[in-house]
């Protein structure tokens, strides 16, 4: 059953990998203009909260903020789209004007970002009030320190809303580690306001055993991460970053390489593709 499940999750690891490395170069060879917010390194958080929830037929509000690609495409995003949005175009998800770091899409019921960090916790918060729809809001370890957040987390607390905030810590606002930040935790935070509160690391399976209270109740997942590539652009800030995505390829052998190889194939022919008819 696990192994099943950790396919399912390598699959989408392995698009929005491949997509991020196009995305690496096209930065690199100046084919995208603007500020570009890779996703390489986390990728496994919205691909196994995507695989899970699937799984038990939910559609929810999607809330996530600048570092949003994989969480795009986990969900079922449209690769063109996102690819035609990238390169400015009208025919992008956002029409051309979310850029990289304010991805919405319809379909998928999930909000563009305003580029504040944190805002998208009050709204999201809102959008489930009034709505009671199942939500999820993704947030930075650091956009979680905004005071606007913390007061989210206690109204939903206060009100029982089925909602999930999931904390992708990569320890980072753009250089400045969290210890130096601060001397707490989000989840003893969150858990001070009653709410179920987890620290747990980027392994798919630790993220599926939370997955009973999803939506039951509300909960904060602070999901230890990494994050391969500059806060913004295309650079590597240490090669020596542990990579979740080599290590779960490690688990399925050939049959990870099979994987990776054709969505290698799928996206890099997609990108190519979009890019000579630019
Ligand atoms: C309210 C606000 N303050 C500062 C910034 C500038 N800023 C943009 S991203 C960023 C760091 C974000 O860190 P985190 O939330 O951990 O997300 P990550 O980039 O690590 O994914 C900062 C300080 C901003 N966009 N909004
Ligand atoms: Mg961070």
């Amino acid at each position: 059953m696990s192994k099943e499940y950790l396919k399912e999750v390598l699959k989408k690891i392995s698009i929005c990998r491949n997509f991020e490395l196009n995305v690496f170069n096209a930065v690199k060879k100046n084919n995208i203009k603007f500020p570009v917010y890779l996703s390489a390194g986390q990728e496994s958080i919205s691909a196994s909260l995507a695989t899970i929830i699937k799984k038990k037929k939910i559609k929810p509000l999607i809330f996530a903020q600048h570092r949003c690609h994989s969480t795009y495409l986990s969900f079922g995003g449209n690769i063109r789209k996102l690819i035609y949005e990238l390169l400015g175009s009208k025919k992008g998800c956002a029409y051309g004007m979310g850029g990289s770091a304010s991805i919405q899409s319809r379909e998928i019921n999930m909000f563009g970002h305003d580029g504040h960090m944190g805002t998208q916790a009050p709204i999201a918060v809102g959008a489930c009030f009034q709505s009671k729809k199942p939500t999820i809001v993704f947030l930075g370890d650091a956009s979680a320190e905004e005071d606007y957040v913390l007061a989210s987390l206690g109204w939903a607390s206060t009100k029982k809303l089925p909602i999930l905030f999931i904390v992708e810590d990569n320890n980072l606002s753009i250089l400045t580690e969290k210890k130096v930040r601060r001397n707490w935790d989000i989840h003893s935070v969150a858990k001070s306001f009653k709410m179920k509160a987890f620290n747990i690391s980027d392994n798919p399976l630790e993220i599926k055993k939370k997955s009973k209270y999803f939506f039951r109740e509300p909960i904060l997942l602070n999901i230890n991460t990494n994050r391969l590539f500059w806060h913004s652009g295309a650079g590597i800030d240490s090669d020596k970053t542990f990579d979740r995505y080599k290590s779960l390829r490690k688990i399925f052998g050939a049959q990870g390489n099979t994987i990776h190889n054709k969505a290698k194939e799928k996206i890099d022919i997609l990108w190519k593709k979009m890019l000579e008819r630019q």
